[in-house]
């Protein structure tokens, strides 16, 4: 078997992301981690298929030459959940912007997160809408000064992770765009979980909200202290041990929060059919059981 090599997942697209951005930092974890991934022979180039939504990140499938499709803004889940129903065989990662996810198309995160569909969802959580110039959004500071809240939105950040657990995501972590070996070790284990993995990824924007020292300063590793995966009162309790408020003080926990393995959308839908081999009369007979 020939092996990959991370230049194999190059495009010849013209990066247009800011210097500096953290999104070059996902890009890089990415690439590593899939062709890592497919050295090891866990899972197949061939068979690996991306998606974004609307933003700066959402440029990442332009960068990465996989099989990729850009969806509408906030609905990543939806074209993802369909692409896994349809060829379990597939390998299913979703990018989103913070805006995106949590904001535009929280729904739709909730949803895949309820049905434990077989989707890994990254969030480039820079926490504000950047391509169209940093508006705040759900996850930005309390007061922050962003374009369309000159004077500082009055309103407290949202919490993903919280969310997430209470939605019934099977795997829930946190990463930062800073640390590339923590990204690794994080996109691995949420692509190789049998069921909704979702990924918050602090990624500083460096030209509206540079939070890379901010950050640097703030956040530990969940795996190298006493931390239980598998309970969710614990997880939940992590969870809010940082709710986006940025206190002198706060300490940031990245890591698996949570995981538990739990039978799949995929798997009580299809009951070990491939509905891409079914004739269309069968495919409407399984859906039509779920409706
Ligand atoms: C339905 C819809 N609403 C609004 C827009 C305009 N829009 C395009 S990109 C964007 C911001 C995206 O922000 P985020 O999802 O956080 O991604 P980022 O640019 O920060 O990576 C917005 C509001 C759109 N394209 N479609």
């Amino acid at each position: 078997m020939r092996m990959v090599e991370i230049k194999d997942f190059d495009t010849y697209a013209i990066n247009t992301w800011c210097p500096g951005c953290g999104n070059f930092g996902i890009l890089n974890a990415v690439k590593q981690t899939f062709a890592e991934l497919v050295n090891e022979g866990k899972i197949k180039k061939e068979n690996i298929v991306i998606l974004s939504g609307i933003g700066c990140h959402a440029k990442i499938c332009d960068y990465i030459n996989v099989n990729s499709f850009y969806s509408l803004h906030g609905r990543v889940p939806a074209p993802a959940t369909g692409i896994k129903l349809a060829n379990p065989d597939l390998v299913v990662v979703g990018f989103a912007g913070d805006g995106d996810a949590y904001g535009e198309g929280f729904e739709h995160l909730i949803f895949g997160a309820k049905r434990n569909t077989d989707i890994t969802m990254i969030i480039h959580n820079n926490r504000l809408y950047a391509l169209t110039t940093g508006q705040f959004a759900p996850t930005s500071p309390a007061n922050f000064p962003g374009r369309s809240t000159p004077k500082g939105a009055p309103e407290d950040p949202l919490n993903p992770i919280e969310i997430m657990l209470a939605s019934g995501a099977t795997f829930v972590a946190r990463t930062f765009a800073g640390d590339i070996a923590h990204m690794k070790k994080i996109f691995r284990e949420a692509i190789l979980h049998k069921g909704f993995a979702l990924v918050d990824v602090l990624q500083p924007c460096v030209t509206f909200l540079n939070t890379f020292e901010f950050y640097r300063e703030r956040v530990y590793d969940l795996q190298e202290q006493e931390h239980d995966t598998s309970n969710w009162e614990k997880a939940m309790q992590k969870a809010r041990e940082w709710n986006y408020m940025d206190g002198e003080s706060e300490k940031i926990p990245v890591g698996i929060f949570y995981k538990v393995n739990k039978p799949t959308f995929e798997e009580r839908v299809l009951r070990g059919k491939r509905l891409c081999e079914l004739p269309i009369p069968e495919i409407k007979e399984v859906l039509d059981k779920h409706k």
